[in-house]
């Protein structure tokens, strides 16, 4: 059977591509997302493709071959970059996820109310790509252990 894939999809620095490693247990540094990256397992987006409505079509459509798309928002933003309701057009399960939990500055019940106007399928996660916490819980979720 084919393994599942997940899409990345937040703001520019939101921890995408640190997740994304963290996930997918692959060492090296994390550079900036210059353009849409297919990988095994994941896709990761640049964040400039949720901040500028201009790349909406192409992430829409980039969502189809993945098998979930993860909505990221970070812990320590007070602000969203998501258009309400936009989960709802992504035809695929639709995760939040809240990172950077281990920041000295982290507010994860106010990034979860960031994520919760998303109109998400699926349930919010709170994750540190730095400590590993609540990567297990997510790997879970996405039957890939
Ligand atoms: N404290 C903390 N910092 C993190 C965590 N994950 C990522 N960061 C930091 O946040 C910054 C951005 O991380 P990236 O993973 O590059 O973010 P991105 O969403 O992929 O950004 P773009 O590729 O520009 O869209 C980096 O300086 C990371 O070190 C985390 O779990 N905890
Ligand atoms: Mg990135």
């Amino acid at each position: 059977m084919k393994k599942p894939r997940v899409m990345l999809v937040g703001a520019v620095g939101s921890g995408k591509t640190s997740l994304m490693k963290a996930l997918t247990q692959k060492e090296g540094p994390v550079t900036k997302t210059q353009a849409i990256e297919y990988h095994s397992r994941s896709i990761d987006t640049p964040g400039e493709f949720l901040e500028n409505p201009f790349y909406y079509r192409a992430l829409f459509a980039t969502s189809l071959e993945a098998d979930a798309v993860l909505f990221i928002q970070d812990a320590t933003r007070e602000e969203s970059s998501f258009p309400p309701g936009f989960a709802q057009a992504f035809p695929k399960k639709t995760l939040g996820i809240v990172t950077k939990t281990d920041h000295p500055k982290a507010q994860v019940e106010r990034a979860k109310e960031i994520l919760t106007k998303l109109a998400l399928k699926g349930p919010i996660l709170a994750v540190s790509a730095w400590t590993g916490e609540g990567i297990d819980e997510l790997r879970k979720l996405l039957e890939w252990d």
